[in-house]
């Protein structure tokens, strides 16, 4: 069968047995997160009919109450997934504190931990401008039959088993990693189906593009404003474009296919930055080295980072690998 015409579905089943834990479980897994994810994008993709049916805190024509979209993507993952029985313990940007699942129960038999970011850039959606999801997965290091706790979900990055992204973008795309490489598929919405559309992804080593929010410049380390004017200046290949769209999905995405490099820096304002190491650093780190670039906070891998917290924040440079050691070697110096 030609790459073109291969569903997620297939593509999960074939990979199967290239996972180093073969009990079919993380397949289960995959396949309740693309489920998901068409649930989110059907209510994603009505967003802009808000002031026909109704805006989040009224009560729609069911006589149901119409919720935030994150809130409602928050709960269409976590029910997804606890449901089906799929996984043990569950970690949401949304949610406070981790789920355990089936505690009650001798259920415990499920390996694995769910990350997850369920609609990240959600101030993009009154715009019609694209989010995302972002989740990580880990196998649980506490022993299988008892509840999971903290230490199952502060586990270093390069524990990831898989971690991907949903695109809701002109296209809904589903990109993701089991440890052996980046692939990603595109939504055919008439059918509900995934497509494998991209086969194989992968940074250009060098790129063009670089994305920040230069709004914080003056707030930004002396290291990140030295790399933003190189990649201002005149010389060889440079200036660089500047795209940010805000949506952090969105511009790796686009910076993978088209090479480039995203800056979430440190700044005065916010000392450790601003996103979340564990929901959106961490498993877009996998995915970049997975896909031949680089992650890091300016001076250390993201993936060696021992988290601490469930919601702690870092600093994230992401993308090309010789944009990403440029960049770092401006924060060495400064
Ligand atoms: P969120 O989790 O509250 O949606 O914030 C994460 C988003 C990223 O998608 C995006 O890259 C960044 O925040 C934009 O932040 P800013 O508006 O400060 O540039
Ligand atoms: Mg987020």
């Amino acid at each position: 069968m030609s790459g073109q015409n291969k569903t997620l579905g297939e593509f999960i089943i074939e990979n199967q047995t290239a996972f180093k834990y073969t009990t079919g479980e993380l397949t289960r897994l995959l396949n309740s997160l693309r489920l998901a994810a068409k649930v989110v994008n059907h209510e994603v993709n009505k967003a802009g009919l808000v002031d026909i049916i109704g805006a989040a805190g009224d009560v729609n024509i069911q006589g149901e109450d119409q919720q935030k979209l994150d809130v409602y993507a928050n709960e269409v993952f976590i029910q997804t997934l606890k449901k089906r029985n799929i996984v043990c313990g569950i970690a949401s940007e949304e949610e406070d504190d981790f789920i355990s699942i089936n505690s009650q129960d001798s259920n415990h038999q499920n390996k694995y931990v769910v990350l997850i970011d369920p609609l990240d850039g959600s101030s993009n959606i009154d715009v019609n401008v694209s989010v995302g999801t972002i989740f990580s997965v880990y196998r649980r290091i506490t022993p299988v039959g008892s509840p999971v706790t903290i230490e199952d979900f502060l586990q270093e990055g390069h524990q990831q088993v898989a971690a991907g992204y949903i695109v809701y973008g002109t296209s809904t795309m589903l990109v993701y990693t089991t440890g052996a490489g980046v692939n990603g598929f595109t939504l055919n919405p008439a059918i509900g189906t995934f497509y494998l559309s991209h086969p194989d992804m992968s940074f250009p080593e060098d790129g063009q593009i670089y994305s920040c929010n230069e709004g914080n410049y003056i707030h930004f380390p002396q290291g990140i404003k030295d790399y933003i004017k190189y990649c201002q200046k005149e010389e060889g290949d440079r200036p660089y474009t500047s795209r940010y769209i805000g949506s952090l999905v969105s511009d790796f995405h686009r910076n993978m296919i088209k090479g480039g490099i995203y800056l979430y820096p440190k700044s005065s304002k916010n000392e450790k930055g601003k996103l979340r190491l564990l929901y959106e650093c961490n498993p877009m780190a996998f995915l970049a080295e997975q896909a031949n670039g680089k992650a890091s906070d300016g001076f250390q891998r993201i993936l060696d980072i021992k988290p601490t917290e469930l919601h702690e924040r870092v600093p994230f440079i992401c993308g090309s690998k010789n944009m990403v050691e440029k960049a770092e070697e401006f924060e060495r110096n400064a």
